[in-house]
């Protein structure tokens, strides 16, 4: 009998994304996380090498409380994974296992320009609120490390992300410029729908997680009932058409989730509820939210529940993690002349 001939496996392309454990109220992931990043990193183990990280030393920016910053950490690790991240297929691990990371930003840091960072979205709304420390001024180049690691291909996020995404680029390029090839220059990765998940409450800002109205935002963990509740009580448009437009920011938002939910595009939607009422949307949009949610919901506390597979799944991705990372920290310091011992 002919045996085919053996052929190398083919290198699969690199994706690497990351969420912090927590950014403000700490309320948990959110319908926002998982329709703008989550559900397509699921969907992306199929055809890549996928590394996703929950990025703690991120999370230190804004000074979270410890025993907070501990339980969400495990309960985001514990969310990848009810999401669909399989960690037999993808690497899971916490960043701040991960000692390249800050060694990695620093050499970053050294070619980073202010201005370049003072010009961020993210670090002007930030800093803001909170009294602007360099860990938030800095926070985008640790954010370019995590992904330059790993030579990532790809990187998954939602809209607010692209900014964040063309320093890492820009970090890349530069060095690589400077010295020679060191890293994958990376392409962002946004969804077509839901990649900017809004405010229930106010439409023109986007679900966040760290917004002090709980009626703005849907959790992960939330019941049925605050699912439902939240629904009944998201603002709406003028008139009484259910149709999408930029006229009608608050219908386009809850059209797309309803989309999103049920795998029907926007304009199916519009059809469907085609002379109908709001109340009769909101209650089948509310219907789509917790079957997309429960399931969800249910993994995720059998999983944090079980402290020993949680725990052994992270120290298996620290390990692997380490060992990637590290390949690529020793290229850049040796490019750059700092010294390796014979
Ligand atoms: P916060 O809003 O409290 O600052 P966050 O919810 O944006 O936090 P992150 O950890 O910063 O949380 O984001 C994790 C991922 O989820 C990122 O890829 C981000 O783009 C995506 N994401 C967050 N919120 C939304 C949203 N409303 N719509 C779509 N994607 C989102
Ligand atoms: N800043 C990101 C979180 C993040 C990230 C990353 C995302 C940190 N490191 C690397 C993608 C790749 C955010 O979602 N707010």
């Amino acid at each position: 009998m002919n045996t085919p001939p053996q052929t190398q496996p083919q290198k699969r392309p690199i994706i690497f994304s990351a969420m912090q454990p927590t950014s403000g109220s700490g309320g948990g992931l959110t319908i926002g996380n998982y329709i703008g990043a989550l559900k397509n990193w699921v969907e992306l183990q199929k055809d890549y090498d996928c590394v996703y990280g929950v990025v703690d030393l991120h999370a230190l920016t804004i000074h979270p409380e410890p025993a907070a910053l501990r339980k969400q950490t495990l309960d985001v690790a514990a969310m990848y994974i009810a999401s669909g991240i399989d960690p037999e297929k993808s690497l899971v691990f916490l960043q701040s296992h991960v000692p390249a990371h800050a060694q990695c930003a620093w050499l970053l840091n050294c070619f980073a320009s202010m201005g370049e960072c003072q010009k961020m979205t993210q670090f002007k709304e930030k800093s803001e609120k909170h009294s602007a420390r360099v860990g938030l001024f800095t926070y985008p180049v640790l954010q370019a490390a995590d992904i330059l690691l790993y030579q990532a291909n790809l990187v998954p996020v939602g809209e607010d992300q692209k900014q964040h995404l063309e320093l890492s680029r820009n970090l890349a390029e530069r060095f690589n410029h400077h010295y020679s090839e060191t890293f994958t220059v990376p392409e962002v990765f946004i969804p077509k729908v839901g990649a900017r998940v809004m405010s229930l409450q106010d439409p023109t800002k986007k679900m966040s997680k760290s917004d002090e109205n709980p009626k703005a935002t849907i959790f992960l963990t939330d019941s049925a009932d605050e699912i439902r509740n939240k629904i009944k009580r998201a603002v709406t448009d003028s008139g009484s058409e259910i149709r999408s437009g930029d006229d009608r920011p608050a219908l386009t938002n809850l059209l797309e989730l309803y989309g999103v939910a049920t795998g029907t595009s926007v304009e199916a939607a519009e059809q469907h509820f085609l002379g109908k009422g709001y109340a009769e949307f909101k209650a089948e949009l509310a219907d789509a939210m917790v079957a997309m949610v429960e399931p969800i919901t249910k993994r995720f506390h059998a999983i944090r529940n079980d402290k020993a597979a949680l725990n052994a799944i992270l120290k298996k991705g620290a390990e692997e993690a380490n060992r990637r990372a590290m390949r690529t920290l020793r290229k850049a310091y040796k490019k750059m002349g700092l010294v390796e011992l014979e």
